[in-house]
Parts: structure tokens; sequence; C-alpha cells
């Protein structure tokens, strides 16, 4: 007989297809419908953003394993898991590059007014007024909070554009050769751009708060493609309406899909729906390292990429 699993995100057809071979799937609306079923289930798939509601896991009494569709931890109780015995598996490595691409993507958008440029076309616009200039990127001084390996892949890619990079960590990666600043106001200070690249949870909620917001100032552009938890939302909505901050490319926020109604309206702030992993070739890769995860742990072998 199939073990049963728990899909709390859903994820490609492909990948739902392998999954359902596999195993009895079980979707996931909410917890009173996990009643006749949770004594049967072992395994959970989710999204990084989604992770594991608290009680989801306490409902699941055999739960043995989450492989988490994503590389963010911040949603699943850890320690939890840990205490349970529970192991929990991500998607390292295979999604690194598309989120650094949509990092300089938003970088481009926000500095050069690409989205104000499509939206003035097809308004009809253009021939009829003026449309303002955007901002250079080329040689700008690039910030990166968090040079993990996503920080480390928009640094390079920030070398295709003559962009001086520093960052702030935990602590200072001397081998990355990029300056380190063990204060992230003084990074933001000294940078023109500031991209958010450090992972969610408690330990990083709300580190870009309305002093380092103010020290990258009104000509200054913040980017996140972390975690919408890593930024104060309301020092940051407050900072692009007084205009202490200059611009933002926004793919993640505090409470989504909610992204405030203030952001909306405004021409030098860029919005993504949390889509700096959603390509068909990522969510593959990411999808297939979540299948032979699980796989690996019904088989009672090794997990390729567990963090529990
Ligand atoms: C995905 C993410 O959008 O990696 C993460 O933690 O948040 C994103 O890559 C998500 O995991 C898919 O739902």
């Amino acid at each position: 007989m199939k073990p049963a699993i728990l899909l709390i995100e859903p994820m490609l057809p492909q990948i739902e297809k392998a999954l359902d071979d596999a195993y009895v799937v079980h979707r996931f609306t909410d917890v009173a419908s996990l009643a006749d079923v949770a004594g049967s289930i072992r395994g959970i798939a989710t999204g990084g953003a989604t992770g594991v509601p608290p009680d989801v896991m306490a409902a699941l009494p055999e739960l043995g394993i989450i492989a988490i569709n994503g590389i963010g931890t911040d949603a699943v109780d850890l320690n939890r898991a840990r205490e349970r015995g529970i192991r929990v598996t991500t998607t390292p490595g295979v999604l690194t590059a598309d989120v650094a691409d949509m990092a300089l993507g938003l970088i481009l958008m926000a500095c050069r007014g690409l989205g104000t440029g499509d939206r003035y076309v097809r308004a009809g616009s253009w021939g009829r007024e003026p449309i303002a200039l955007g901002h250079a990127v080329t040689g700008k001084r690039l910030g990166i909070l968090g040079l993990g390996q996503v920080g480390r892949a928009i640094a390079a890619r920030a070398g295709g554009f003559d962009m001086p990079v520093a960052y702030h960590d935990i602590r200072e990666i001397p081998e990355s050769g990029h300056t380190y600043f063990a204060d992230l106001a003084e990074l933001a200070r000294h940078s023109d751009i500031l991209v958010v690249a450090a992972s969610g949870g408690a330990q990083s909620r709300n580190l870009v708060d309305r002093t380092v917001l103010e020290a990258l100032g009104p000509r200054g552009v913040l980017v996140n493609v972390a975690r919408g938890s890593v930024v104060d939302e309301d020092a940051l909505v407050a900072a692009l309406q007084a205009g202490t901050l200059g611009a933002a490319g926004l793919d993640v926020f505090q409470h989504e899909p909610h992204v405030p109604e203030a952001l909306m309206t405004m021409d030098n702030v860029v919005l993504q729906p949390h889509r700096a992993s959603a390509t068909v070739e990522t969510r593959l890769a990411m999808g297939d390292l979540v299948v032979r995860n699980l796989a690996a742990w019904f088989g009672g072998k090794a997990l390729l990429t567990p963090v529990v």
C-alpha cells in the first residue's frame, strides 16, 4: 500500500503526478479536513513561504519528513521538528540563479523605470506627453544584506554592471572579496542600492528599519527578494511616501498576498507576487528535489538536502 503524504502548496503538474504515483496524496484545505486521515500521514510537501502551520504539525502524530519546495525554513518550526525527530529538507542551489536574476531585474526596473515606460506606451502617452528620465544602474554602489548563495550570485551579476559590492552579514566572509560592514545602517549609507537576500525568521525580523531606510536616503533604492519580514513594511511605506527613500523593487511582503494599498499607486515602486524562483526550469528542479528527498526518506536512504 502506498504511504500517505500531505501536499500543502500546489506544485507543477509533472511533480504532482510523480507524487501521486508514489503516495496517497492528500491536498490540504484546512486542519479540520485532515481529521480522518491525520493518523496515516507520514510526509509533507510544502512551499517555503507557506511552510507548515503549527496546528497542522501538531495534528499529524506519524509525521516523519517535511520536504520544503524552497530554501526558506522560517515557516516551519524547526525546533519542534527536531524534538519530534521529524526530518526537514529544502531545495538549495537549484533556485539561486533565478532569485539573483530577479534581484537584478527589480534593480533595473526600479532604476530605469521599465514599468513606468511600459505603462506609458500602453496608455498611448508616447508622443503626447513627456516621461521622466530614469537613473543609471551601471557603476552604482550595491549593498547586499545576506551574503549566502543568493547574495553571492547577486554580487557576481553586479560585476557585469561594474557595481562595487559591499555587504552585511552575521559575520565577515573574507574570501568573498567584498567590503564588509558590521553595521547595516552604515552599509545602507554607503550604498545606492540595497538588496535584501537574508533569510527570514526571528533573528532577521524588521532588520531593515526606519534608520536603515533613512541611511539609504532619498536617492536610494531598496530591493527585497528574501522575506517580507526582514523589512519593516510600515517604515518602508512611510519612507516612500515622505520621499526619504527613492524607490523600491519588492518580490516579497510581510503578509502575502496582501500588499499595502499605498504601494499600489507609487510609480517609483515595482511589485512582484513572490515569484523569484517561479520559472518552469527552476520549479521542475525544485520539485524533483522534493520528490527525491521524500523517496529517500520513505526508502530509508540518506536525504539529499536535509536541514534537520
Ligand atoms: C518559493 C521561497 O516561491 O525558496 C523559498 O523559500 O519562498 C520561494 O522560492 C516557494 O518556496 C514556493 O512556494
